[in-house]
């Protein structure tokens, strides 16, 4: 029998993961559940075939550079890549590959769920029949949030986890709207109803509530700088389930404590894990919904993602390249 690839993971995986890894692999995983140090980190890629590292780790010139021989492939436990350097590990001829298409339901769930909670003030109800004052009682005048169906959203970034947040928000009668670096197909813009804006500032000034929905890169960090912030009707809504750098988070918050934005729904955040004060207060006023970064969170997600994982690594095993590699190329 051919020996097995010493696969090192970052982090505890679900049970179902672990135990056909273990059967697959030679694994190595990190008992602690906590982010790796940088230490363990080097270590794991000196000694390792395959490193499977998740959103916690970042995986950057100065790791690779310490790789070993052996290390072959980045198999990385999740669909976005910016915690790793791509081109160091391409200098190395090492594969990167992340956990495309299997999140994307999930991930446009949750975004829904946000599209949903903030404006209708959900976390704020439910909240008030948990304070330790009885409820008062119904008025007609009482919670009353903003409506959904029929307003215009705003989708920045039109790729999977977009195109599947687009046809989760028609359903629910939503006007859709998108900004992305080029346009979809003119049969799934048909199908959508969708309006492609090349201007993201002319999209941010009309949009009543905004899903940011790119990955982070270079080009997208602050991609919702202050200026284009300022752009957005006073009485919209933003929802992040894709990475915090997208926005300048301190311009948000600035734009909604001074009542020039209505509120918003995060699920991802500048630093991870998010220490900021100014949006936590927001929350417990009731403006903004926060999230500790579940846009993925399920276990059907999980064990998919761990699947491809598995199948990225098994392919190379098999002297083929893995089906989710990076291109070098990518932007
Ligand atoms: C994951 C995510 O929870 O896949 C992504 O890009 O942000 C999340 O769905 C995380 O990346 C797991 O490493």
């Amino acid at each position: 029998e051919r020996q097995k690839p010493l696969v090192v993971i970052t982090r505890k995986l679900p049970a179902p993961v672990e135990l056909r890894m273990a059967e697959l692999f030679d694994v190595r995983t990190n008992v602690d559940d906590r982010p790796m140090s940088h230490l363990d980190l080097v270590a794991a890629v000196r000694e390792a075939d395959v490193l499977v590292p998740t959103i916690t780790d970042r995986i950057d010139r100065n790791i690779i550079e310490k790789a070993g021989e052996k290390l072959k492939l980045i198999a990385n436990f999740g669909n976005g890549i910016d915690n790793i350097d791509i081109s160091a590990a391409h200098e190395r001829s090492i594969y990167v590959t992340n956990t495309p298409t299997v999140l994307n339901e999930d991930t446009a769930d949750m975004t829904m769920a946000l599209i949903l909670a903030v404006p209708r003030r959900l976390v704020e109800g439910a909240n008030l029949l948990q304070a330790p004052e009885p409820w008062a009682g119904w008025s007609p005048t009482w919670m009353l949030g903003r409506r959904i169906w029929g307003k215009k959203l705003g989708i920045v970034g039109m790729g999977r986890i977009g195109t599947a947040v687009a046809r989760r928000a028609k359903a629910f009668g939503l006007e859709i709207h998108y900004h992305n670096r080029r346009r979809v197909n003119l049969q799934t813009e048909k199908e959508l109803g969708a309006t492609y804006w090349e201007s993201l500032d002319q999209m941010l000034a009309r949009a009543d509530i905004i899903s940011v929905n790119c990955p982070s890169t270079p080009a997208t960090f602050h991609l919702l700088s202050a200026r284009r912030l300022a752009l957005i009707q006073p009485n919209a809504f933003i929802v992040n389930t894709a990475r915090g750098d997208v926005i300048d988070e301190k311009a948000l918050v600035d734009l909604i404590e001074a009542g020039k934005l209505a509120g918003a729904g995060l699920d991802v955040f500048e630093t991870m894990p998010s220490s900021n004060r100014k949006l936590m207060k927001l929350a417990a006023s009731g403006k903004v919904v926060l999230l500790p970064h579940m846009g993925s969170s399920t276990l059907e997600g999980r064990i998919d993602m761990g699947e491809k994982v598995i199948i990225n690594v098994r392919t190379l095993m098999d002297g083929h390249r893995p089906p989710d590699r990076i291109l070098p190329d990518r932007t």
